[in-house]
């Protein structure tokens, strides 16, 4: 035998059987990372590098009169200073959104022109209105300085309910009043007759608040001129690279064969890495005229400024119940903030994404949603971690808790009584999503037993004796990871396809190259990708190179974002695995002299059935590439195969995360003292990561409900929140250990692993939960509503506005 010793693969089996799915292996990316090897964007060392600095609107509405960049071209070291109007003059064409959606009527949505250096009139602070490329930062930066842009100011908005008053300042010719789409799901007729049949009604008003992402890393470009073959390399801090290759190339009029994306290690992403930014296409542009390599990094106050933002809804809902506390109806309203400009994925998600998981875990059987995106003078808003379902899970358990306290019931009864029974899947619900399995009763059952629910009266009279009110929240959701299939979502708008690649080459001596279109910054995919095919192959996890993120190396990608690269790039990994084994039995056959039935394969040996005579996978690899011994007549050599995996609908991954709070009233500061989450994420490839992923949503999630909030100043539309100073993100001492299980209730039915999304449980659950169990501890002051987040001074007013009405 030629290759591994059978020594050799008897001991690589058992390694694999050691760290395939479901095994807690430690990610094998970190030693990199934690030794300073890491290769970021702004870590390139590229000779003759450029630096560009963008000249940004210091306006959140005003017409651009002129732009005087005379003095800056003259500055010394400056290599160029591009203003839109040069991009105007090379014939590029604005951004163009990746969703474009439909009002139930078929009117299009509002999509108006938006260049990514602004043309005529910039719509939010911090809109890019030049670039300057010099030699050095600080020349660039100088020489930023110099560039004269006389603006005239014009009334601006940034509140979406008051965008849409008649007399509102209007943003766009194409949008009346402001609105950029009207989205409408449901059944209005049921709900009305659920209402007229309801023996009680319980309405709410909810602020969900606009927040943003603070990555490690903050997003950088650099792109190197046209190589040998006429083609241009950009490296981006992007979690998409080949939607920002087709979104570019379209952008500059030229061929996607002409551009290489690569999207190297990214120093986290959250979502709003995964869209297209001016920055990519200006950038790319700037170097294609200047002939040299540009790059760009952005500042922290630039990120506050320029990354795209998220949530902003302003939502009034009504819910419908019986005698007994069962849901009949449900009635939603929602006002969703998009921003200056549709973003690439910005009008999906307050539609398709959020309105679809209105009816959550729960038994509801008429639901109605209208959901109207609007224009405003503040940065556009796209997917932030959770991306529409954190909105839909807070209206839903915000409305529980009301009904709750409405009847006289518990928070654990009042879902109790309305969830989703086991035993029903497939589950259609009345908004749209047929819910394919789960057991919402089991998990909900297990959370509470996990937190200890009946014990928090003893808790509560425990804090009391130290002055403190505690209270309990809970929070139930289902989330719509992987979003599927592409011709779906091709009828609700996207511009895009929603199936992902993995191609395996298996190398002569029995390791695996894999190539995936997903994108791992901070998942853990080096590890988890790898598991998968180890379950597979029974190679071991050691001997797998997973490679992601170029656009040249990938065969074709849709990239990492809505918890989708387990369940749909980790589906398309195992049917390439399967048709790796399938080749593989007909090489085996050969060198084993049997028929291609009689072989199998199992824990990566070839066997003919019913005997012990076999050969490794690995022996199968080499024989392959080596083909002397091979059936020639029959099959070409070489190893390799690739599965393009289009999952036919979404995997309704679902938890119930129970917290505890104590809130001192007389500083009004809110301390989480307790989190439990139970998850059902289906199959669990690696529990230690997957536990990793809850943990850190849960922080985010923590992050919303307590601390963060992009704020615009509501007259002149400055950005309030532009540094740390004013955002404030939560620390580790903010937080207690995290409970976190998982229940494996029933795999997902339609995927080949089984699994489910989970790398948004935390951030989708955890906001609602804490509200809720602050409000359960400050129900008894009188303090029945509060809006996110729940500062100090929020917190001490709202007690202070209690007690003086209730003196
Ligand atoms: N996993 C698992 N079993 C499952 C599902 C997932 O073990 N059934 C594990 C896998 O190890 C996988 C990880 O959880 O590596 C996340 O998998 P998945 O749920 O498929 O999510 P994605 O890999 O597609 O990641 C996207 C998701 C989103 S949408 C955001 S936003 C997000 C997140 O994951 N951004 C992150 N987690 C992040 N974690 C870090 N560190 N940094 C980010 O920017």
């Amino acid at each position: 035998m030629v290759g591994l010793s059978p020594e050799d693969a008897v001991s690589a089996l058992s390694v694999a059987a050691a760290e395939g799915i479901g095994t807690p292996v430690k990610r094998v990316e970190d030693p990199r990372f934690l030794t300073g090897q890491g290769r970021f964007v702004s870590d390139l060392h590229i000779p003759g590098a450029r630096h560009a600095v963008f000249v940004r609107s210091s306006y959140a509405h005003a017409r651009l009169r002129a732009i005087d960049v005379a003095a800056a071209r003259g500055s010394p070291n400056v290599v160029a200073v591009f203003t839109g109007a040069d991009m105007a003059g090379d014939g590029i064409g604005p951004m163009r959104a990746m969703w474009a959606i439909k009002s139930p009527d078929g009117t299009p949505m509002a999509e108006p022109p938006r260049f990514a250096l602004a043309r005529d009139i910039v719509r939010h602070v911090g809109e890019p209105v030049a670039i300057v490329i010099a030699d050095t930062l600080t020349a660039a930066q100088d020489a930023a300085e110099l560039v004269a842009v006389d603006y005239e100011p014009l009334p601006s908005v940034t509140d979406g309910l008051l965008a849409m008053a008649p007399d509102a300042p209007q943003l766009h010719a194409c949008a009346s009043t402001n609105t950029c789409f009207r989205w409408v799901r449901g059944d209005a007729g049921r709900v009305e007759a659920g209402f007229a049949a309801a023996a009680h009604v319980v309405e709410i008003d909810l602020i969900n608040h606009r927040i943003g992402g603070a990555a490690i890393e903050p997003r950088a470009v650099t792109v190197l001129p046209p190589n040998d073959f006429d083609k241009l390399t950009l490296y981006s801090t992007t979690q998409v690279p080949h939607h920002i290759r087709r979104l570019v190339t379209e952008q500059l009029n030229m061929s996607e064969a002409k551009l290489r994306v690569i999207a190297p290690d990214v120093g986290g992403g959250f979502g709003y890495k995964g869209k297209l930014y001016p920055e990519e296409s200006v950038i790319a542009w700037a170097a294609l005229k200047t002939g040299q390599p540009v790059r760009w990094v952005a500042s922290r106050s630039e990120s506050f400024l320029s990354d795209y933002q998220a949530r902003d809804h302003a939502t009034h809902a009504e819910l419908a119940l019986d005698e007994e506390g069962h849901f009949l109806a449900l009635r939603v309203r929602t006002i969703a903030n998009v921003g200056a400009y549709v973003s690439t994925f910005g009008a999906a998600i307050p539609s398709a994404i959020y309105t679809a998981l209105l009816a959550g875990v729960y038994r509801t059987p008429a639901i109605f949603v209208e959901c109207t995106g609007v224009f405003t003078n503040t940065v556009p808003t796209d997917a932030y971690r959770g991306a529409g379902r954190p909105e839909a899970c807070y209206v839903l358990e915000r409305l529980a808790d009301r009904a709750a306290a409405a009847l006289g019931l518990s928070a654990a009864e009042i879902r109790r009584r309305n969830l989703i029974p086991s035993g029903v899947m497939p589950y259609q619900t009345p908004i749209g999503p047929s819910y394919d399995s789960g057991d919402f009763p089991k998990v909900f059952a297990r959370a509470l037993e996990l937190a200890d629910y009946d014990g928090v009266e003893k808790r509560k009279e425990a804090a009391e004796q130290r002055a403190r009110r505690r209270g309990i929240g809970i929070a139930c959701f289902v989330e719509s990871s992987g979003v599927a299939p592409s011709g779906f979502a091709g009828m609700l708008g996207a511009r895009a396809g929603f199936f992902e690649t993995a191609s395996i080459t298996m190398e002569p001596d029995g390791s695996a190259r894999v190539r995936l279109g997903t994108h791992n910054h901070g998942q853990g995919h080096a590890t988890t990708m790898a598991q998968i095919l180890t379950s597979r192959l029974g190679i071991p996890v050691s001997q797998i190179e997973i490679v992601e993120g170029d656009t040249d190396i990938v065969p074709y990608g849709t990239g990492t974002f809505g918890s989708r690269s387990i369940a749909v790039g980790g589906s398309a990994l195992a049917v390439a695995a399967d048709k790796i084994i399938q080749k593989g039995r007909l090489i085996a056959s050969h060198l084993l002299e049997a028929t291609d039935s009689d072989i199998q394969f199992k824990d990566g040996r070839f066997v003919v059935a019913g005997t012990n005579h076999g050969v490794t996978l690995a022996e199968v690899a080499r024989a392959a590439y080596i083909p002397h011994h091979y059936p020639l007549d029959r099959l070409e050599p070489g190893l390799q195969d690739i599965a393009v995996y289009d999952p036919k609908a979404f995997a309704f991954s679902n938890g119930v995360h129970v917290c505890e709070v104590e809130v001192d009233c007389e500083t009004g500061v809110v301390t989480l003292e307790r989190y439990c989450a139970v998850d059902d994420v289906g199959t669990v490839i690696n529990p230690m990561i997957a536990t990793g992923q809850v943990h850190g949503g849960v922080a985010q999630g923590f992050g919303q409900a307590v601390l963060e909030h992009i704020a615009y100043d509501p007259q002149s539309g400055q950005a309030l929140s532009g540094s740390f100073m004013d955002y404030a993100l939560p620390r580790a001492s903010h937080l207690p250990m995290f409970k976190s299980a998982f229940e494996e209730t029933q795999p997902c039915s339609h995927n080949p692993l089984g699994a489910k999304g989970c790398g948004e449980a935390g951030t989708i659950a955890a906001p609602a939960a804490i509200v809720g169990a602050v409000l359960d501890a400050l129900r008894p002051l009188g303090v029945a509503d509060l809006d996110m987040p729940l500062t100090p001074a929020r917190v001490w007013q709202a007690i202070r506005t209690a007690s003086s009405s209730t003196r």
